[in-house]
């Protein structure tokens, strides 16, 4: 009997626990909290959704699914009205919604919000998930299934929720032949041999996933583009995808190579003011459009990094995206227009060029046309100030491109949430238009007044089990599509549905895995670049640090450009003796970075050049702030660790061990950011390292010999 008993509580011990492989993502729909499920279970006892489509099918399916997981039981559907119905639809699938929601609600919901009341109807306690069409339901319904997998109370509802951003996109930078630029997760998902035949479950999957977060487009191919994805063969894959995608409100998007026309069209020019030209663009976007009808359109980088562009032809920016834009006009596509240039003829600051290059532009671009913009001026670092752009265009629409995949954040091995970087982006004010300008109000379109505005993310997905590699790189794709529907939530209430949905509501676990999450940007920043360092990774595959490299072609791809390390000091002059990038900005948003001695620490480097006597804030001087922040970063990083194991009751063994084992990788790797670093600057500072600062292990030849020619994502 004893035997019995622990067998049987073994189980039930380990039931919520079974492994994980991490592949449902933030929809597990496991049992709901304990706290809750009985008034759960009261207030849901029937679903009923108005409505035929295959998006409403999908509504219908992921409903009864999650709430067979949450509450342990079917749902039964039902005609009538009962206490506990959840009736979802649009008004006008029913006449009973149409009749319980007022015309103000409804409108604040738009075409793709939603609103979710809790109503007594004939005396009968019912939820009602109400939109304005069928994608709003959707995302209303995803939208209830999060309130009940995060333990949220549901007795007294009155949500209206709109996104702010109008496209909401991942960015693949995948390959035909299945590698992911920059992927640490595996091969591309999108198997393109066996499309457009088999339909792998993953992309239903994966339209889920995104659906749940409000993304509604893909650009399914890398920036850095291949012609051979705009020929028939691959335009049927393409549409093959795009069918899957469709039901979950997911438009796809390719990038377009600009020689295309020469490439696969046999044309000896591509030259954008070419009428045969500007023709094969018509008639490709007609061909794709004949196969997708509701293709989203284009996303373009040109002369940049030895791509292809209208420059090749003298031509402009803007006359290279006015062409295609005018090719995808008459079926509403759109063209995302990369503004990630630099280039190896101009000597200038790599920090100005893009703002001297497009700001001229500013009004000639067709109306279809957003200008995609990094987040940063330079590419991706742990830390940048606001790209300079931002504000500078009031006249065009300027997209948000933010990287998911960890290219320069510690790529697959470390933890590092970066909605904190996000939001510290998006909350940067530019003063285009005095006080409160901030980057948000300019990519969600508020500050200039246009409609078509967008935020993307470069995408951290592959073909690995759970999606993104690392368990807790799911959780930037999650922030990336929360922002972009809500750019106001918090970093920390994002990091909070997160963990409820991923791990559980375990009060303890979640606080401590939101302490790790939102600590785990600003850590990075310490132990790779702190003080505004940015561009000292290894050369190519970006995996490690080199700061040592001076030798490569072009002189902005060396990280000796970026960090000038002498033996007055470090850091890039960007002020008025320098490259006087920061006159890029409005004076009122230099004010915290413009004079060294008052200076913004955390952008001190990126701004000024000062010597390693400088003295900090805390009165230290830089050289030993500067050892004291990668020691710092180790730390914390231990730190991380220690609370990380502190849930292993509440963790499933299979990902406990996997991030266990990731988190001595990240301890490893710290510790070598900070050794080699320290080393290689202290030859120009020619100061020790001194108590109760770390000793480097190796020697700094050790480092610099390093080598890893299969680093992943190269
Ligand atoms: C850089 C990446 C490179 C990309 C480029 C881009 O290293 O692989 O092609 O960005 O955004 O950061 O185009």
């Amino acid at each position: 009997m004893k035997k019995i008993l622990f067998f049987f509580l073994a189980i039930s011990c380990c039931g919520s626990l079974a492994a994980e492989n991490g592949y449902e993502c933030w929809l597990r729909y496991t049992t709901a909290d304990k706290s809750v499920i009985k008034s759960y279970r009261q207030r849901i006892q029937s679903i009923t959704l108005f409505g035929t489509s295959s998006t409403i099918d999908a509504a219908r399916f992921e409903l009864s699914t999650a709430l067979l997981g949450l509450l342990g039981k079917t749902i039964p559907g039902s005609n009538s009205i009962r206490d506990g119905s959840v009736i979802a639809g649009t008004t006008s699938s029913s006449i009973l919604l149409s009749k319980n929601i007022t015309v103000s609600d409804l409108s604040q919901a738009g075409t793709e919000g939603f609103v979710i009341l809790s109503k007594i109807i004939d005396g009968k306690n019912c939820t009602l998930i109400i939109a304005n069409s069928d994608i709003g339901v959707l995302y209303g319904v995803f939208h209830f299934l999060r309130l009940l997998q995060t333990a949220q109370p549901i007795q007294s509802l009155h949500i209206i929720s709109a996104p702010r951003i109008k496209l909401r996109l991942l960015n693949h930078w995948d390959n035909l032949n299945r590698t992911v630029e920059r992927g640490y997760a595996g091969s591309s998902i999108w198997n393109w041999h066996t499309l457009p035949g088999y339909i792998d479950q993953r992309y239903t999957d994966y339209a889920r996933l995104n659906a749940s977060i409000g993304i509604n487009g893909t650009v399914l191919t890398n920036v850095n583009a291949n012609a051979t994805a705009l020929t028939r063969p691959y335009l049927e894959k393409v549409a093959a995808l795009a069918n899957t995608f469709r039901p979950y409100g997911i438009k796809v998007y390719l990038t377009a190579r600009f020689s295309a026309p020469i490439e696969i069209g046999g044309l000896k020019t591509a030259d954008p003011l070419d009428p045969a030209v500007r023709d094969w663009w018509k008639q490709k976007a007609d061909e794709i459009y004949s196969l997708i009808p509701d293709f989203g359109g284009f996303l373009v980088k040109a002369n940049s990094e030895g791509q292809p562009g209208p420059q090749n032809y003298n031509r402009t920016h803007a006359d290279g995206a006015n062409m295609m834009a005018a090719a995808v006009a008459p079926h509403k596509g759109i063209i995302m227009w990369r503004a990630f240039v630099y280039s190896s003829e101009n000597p200038d600051d790599r920090h100005k060029q893009a703002y001297i290059d497009f700001t001229p532009l500013d009004g000639k671009f067709a109306d279809n046309v957003l200008v995609q913009v990094k987040n940063g001026p330079i590419d991706f670092m742990p830390r940048e100030p606001f790209h300079p752009l931002f504000g500078a265009m009031p006249k065009t629409p300027l997209m948000m491109e933010f990287q998911l995949t960890q290219e320069y954040t510690g790529q697959g091995t470390h933890l590092v949430y970066l909605a904190p970087m996000f939001k510290e982006c998006l909350e940067s004010d530019t003063y285009a238009k005095g006080e409160g300008s901030t980057v948000a109000k300019v990519v969600d379109g508020s500050l200039d007044d246009h409609s078509l505005n967008g935020m993307a993310g470069v995408s951290n997905i592959g073909a690995d089990i759970n999606w993104c590699g690392h368990p807790f790189a799911q959780a930037n794709w999650y922030a990336l599509g929360r922002l972009s529907w809500d750019h106001q939530l918090s970093a920390d209430t994002i990091a909070d549905e997160w963990v409820r949905q991923s791990f559980s509501n375990h009060i303890p676990l979640v606080r401590d895995l939101k302490f790790i999450m939102l600590s785990s940007r600003e850590i990075m920043v310490q132990y790779m670049n702190p003080l505004g360092l940015h561009h000292i990774m290894g050369t190519g595959h970006h995996y490690g640090p080199a700061p040592w490299v001076n030798d490569l072609s072009r002189p902005e791809w060396n990280p000796v450009y970026y960090h000038r390390a002498d033996s007055f000091g470090i850091g890039f002059d960007r002020t008025k003796s320098g490259s006087n990038a920061i006159a890029q900005y409005k004076p009122e948003a230099t004010e915290l970075w413009r004079d060294s001695n008052d200076c913004d620490e955390r952008y001190l480097l990126w701004f000024h050049h000062v010597c390693w006597n400088h003295r900090m804030r805390s009165g230290q001087t830089l050289w030993t702030a500067l050892c004291m922040y990668y020691n710092m970063g180790v730390d914390r990083v231990s730190v991380m660790k220690i609370v990380w194991e502190k849930q292993k009751p509440f963790v499933d063994a299979v990902r406990f061990k996997q991030v266990s084992m990731l988190l001595d990788i990240q301890y490893e790797e710290a510790c070598w950011w900070r050794d080699a670093c320290l080393l290689y600057f202290q030859t120009f500072s020619k100061q020790p390292i001194k108590e109760p600062f770390v000793q480097p292990t190796h020697t700094l030849d050790y480092y610099k010999q390093l080598r890893f020619p299969y680093a992943p994502g190269n």
